[in-house]
C-alpha cells in the first residue's frame, strides 16, 4: 500500500480525460488500495484516480462517519438524476476552498466493481453529490471551474499565497 501524491489545482494534469479500465487485474487493484488509502489519510471522503496522476475512469468514495463503508466504482455512468443538491463541496486537490455548485440531489450509476462485476447504485445527498464531483474529476473538470471568472481568479489568489506560506 503507499499514499499517492495529490495534485494540486490549477495543474493541467487535472483536466486530463480519464480512458475507460479494459482489464480488470491485480494492478487495478493495487490502483484502488492506493487511492483508498490515499483519500482515508487526506481525510477525504472521495478521491478520483486523476487526481493522483493516473487518468482511468477509476473512483472511490466514503462518505460514513465509521469510514467503514468504502464504494470502488469503474467507468461509472449516470443513467437517471432528480432534484437540485445545495451540498457545499471541498476538493483535495483545491484545499481551503469551499462552495455549491450544480449537482443533481439523487442519481442513479451503473459502475463495475474492482472485480469487473457490473452493479447500480442509487445515491442521495452527499454521496450523490461526491460522486458526481468525482465522475467530473474523470472528465478532467475541478469544482471550481463552474464558479464566476472572479471566484477562479479569487481562488487561485489563495491557493498560491498558501503555496507562498508553506514554502
Ligand atoms: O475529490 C476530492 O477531492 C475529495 C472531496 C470530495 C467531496 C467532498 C464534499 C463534497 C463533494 C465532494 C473531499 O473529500 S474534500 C474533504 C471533505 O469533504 C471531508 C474530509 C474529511 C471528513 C469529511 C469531509
Ligand atoms: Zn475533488
Amino acid at each position: 500500500m503507499a499514499i499517492l501524491n495529490i495534485l494540486r489545482y490549477p495543474d493541467a494534469r487535472l483536466n486530463k480525460l480519464a480512458a475507460p479500465v479494459t482489464v480488470f487485474d491485480a494492478s487495478l487493484k493495487q490502483l484502488v488500495q492506493d487511492m483508498t488509502e490515499t483519500m482515508y489519510a487526506a481525510p477525504g471522503v472521495g478521491l478520483a484516480a486523476t487526481q493522483v496522476d493516473v487518468h482511468k475512469q477509476v473512483i472511490v468514495v466514503d462518505v460514513s462517519d465509521r469510514r467503514d463503508s468504502l464504494i470502488t466504482l469503474v467507468n461509472p455512468q449516470i443513467v437517471d438524476a432528480h432534484g437540485d443538491s445545495d451540498i457545499e463541496e471541498g476538493c483535495l486537490s483545491v484545499p481551503g476552498i469551499y462552495d455549491t455548485v450544480p449537482r443533481a440531489e439523487r442519481v442513479k450509476v451503473r459502475a463495475y466493481d474492482v472485480n469487473g462485476k457490473l452493479f447500480t447504485l442509487e445515491a442521495q445527498g452527499l454521496l450523490a453529490v461526491c460522486i458526481q464531483h468525482e465522475m467530473d474529476h474523470l472528465q478532467g473538470k475541478v469544482f471550481v471551474e463552474y464558479l464566476s471568472q472572479l471566484k477562479q481568479t479569487r481562488v487561485r489568489a489563495r491557493l498560491a499565497k498558501q503555496l507562498r506560506k508553506s514554502a
